[in-house]
């Protein structure tokens, strides 16, 4: 277990700081938001769930891609901007996509995939599938007025989402004290008529936690809602780190680095075995980023595809839904 979960974990950490590595050659055509250090939230969560469910999250989603087993090689290739990528090439680090894992989308426009999530919920529940759906979003995404009119509809219409606030106490360079009234936003949450909880960000208590509430989403009680505390150790955008700036000090990421759940699994390894997951994942990095240097960048002739939903595909889409959802 512990093997398979450091595997997930060292992999994510490594692929972002290899991105950070090669983003001042230019060569990466998409400005990179950086979860090193927030890779808990993402894997602890998906443990949770199945095959089937689907997850919505934000333009700081290399993590939650990763973790869900969006693919390498079309995820470099897509901040590389190549036309393999998983969005071609046109969407870059901020809206990876990965359908066939479920990752149904990411948004640089923060809050707006929290409704998106919900609408995809209502789908779901309209027709009758069991799939649940996890929306992630940020501290900061709180405070947009689309999550309080998302969790008013999901509790009115019972839906099967969990909602997952990685809570890395940050919005930019502004931490939550000098933006939010009250701290927990749990608490927020559970006005709305919402089990909520705040959780820290132990993988192993977040896995055993996200079980059980998705469970209890997945039998048919309707939505609930994960606080999950973690902490952002570069800065908010590009490879580097901010300290710097003075708006935030080492000392206050110390205690998160010490308690890395990165190096804390590594350490109940094996040394065998944790050399060979390393180099493993070295050797899947170097190939992806190769993969990425090799490929061709989209023709012109793409520019406008893919823009709009062209029409034969909303003609396809409503004869596959059927009459019943429209
Ligand atoms: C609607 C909207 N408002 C403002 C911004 C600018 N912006 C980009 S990221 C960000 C901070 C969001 O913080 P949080 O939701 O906590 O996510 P984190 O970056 O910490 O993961 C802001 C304000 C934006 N992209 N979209
Ligand atoms: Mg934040």
């Amino acid at each position: 277990m512990s093997a398979r979960l450091y595997r997930l974990l060292y992999r994510i950490r490594r692929v972002e700081e290899e991105i950070a590595r090669v983003y001042p050659t230019d060569r990466i055509r998409s400005p990179v938001h950086l979860s090193i250090g927030q890779e808990a939230v993402s894997v602890g969560v998906c443990e949770a769930l199945e095959p089937r469910d689907v997850v919505f999250g934000t333009y700081r989603g290399h993590a939650l891609y990763l973790a869900r087993g969006g693919d390498l090689r079309r995820m470099i290739a897509e901040l590389y901007g190549k036309a393999t990528g998983c969005t071609k090439g046109k969407g870059g680090s901020m809206h990876l996509i990965a359908p066939e894992r479920g990752v149904m989308g990411m948004s640089a426009v923060v809050g707006t995939t929290i409704a998106n999530a919900a609408g995809y919920a209502y789908a779901l529940k309209f027709r009758r599938e069991p799939a649940i759906i996890a929306s992630f979003f940020g501290d900061g995404a709180t405070e947009e007025g689309v999550f309080a009119e998302t969790l008013n509809f999901a509790v009115l219409k019972r839906l099967p989402i969990l909602f997952v606030c990685e809570n890395n106490q940050y919005a930019i360079h502004t931490h939550q004290s000098r933006r939010q009234g009250t701290p927990a936003i749990c608490q927020r949450a559970r006005a709305f008529g919402m089990p909520a909880e705040q959780v820290d960000g132990d993988l192993t208590g977040l896995i055993q936690r996200a079980r059980e509430v998705v469970a209890e989403v997945r039998a048919g009680g309707g939505p609930a809602f994960l606080e999950v505390m973690t902490y952002r150790w570069r800065e908010h955008v590009g490879p580097g780190f901010d300290y710097h700036l003075g708006f935030r000090d080492e000392g206050e990421a110390a205690p998160w680095i010490v308690a890395d759940p990165v190096a804390r699994l590594a350490a109940e390894l094996r040394p065998t075995e944790r050399a060979r997951i390393e180099s493993e994942v070295a050797e899947e990095i170097a190939d992806a980023f190769a993969f990425a240097e090799a490929s061709p960048f989209p023709a012109a002739a793409e520019l406008t595809l893919d823009v709009f939903k062209e029409e034969h595909h909303v003609a396809a889409t409503h004869r596959e839904a059927g009459a019943e959802c429209w």
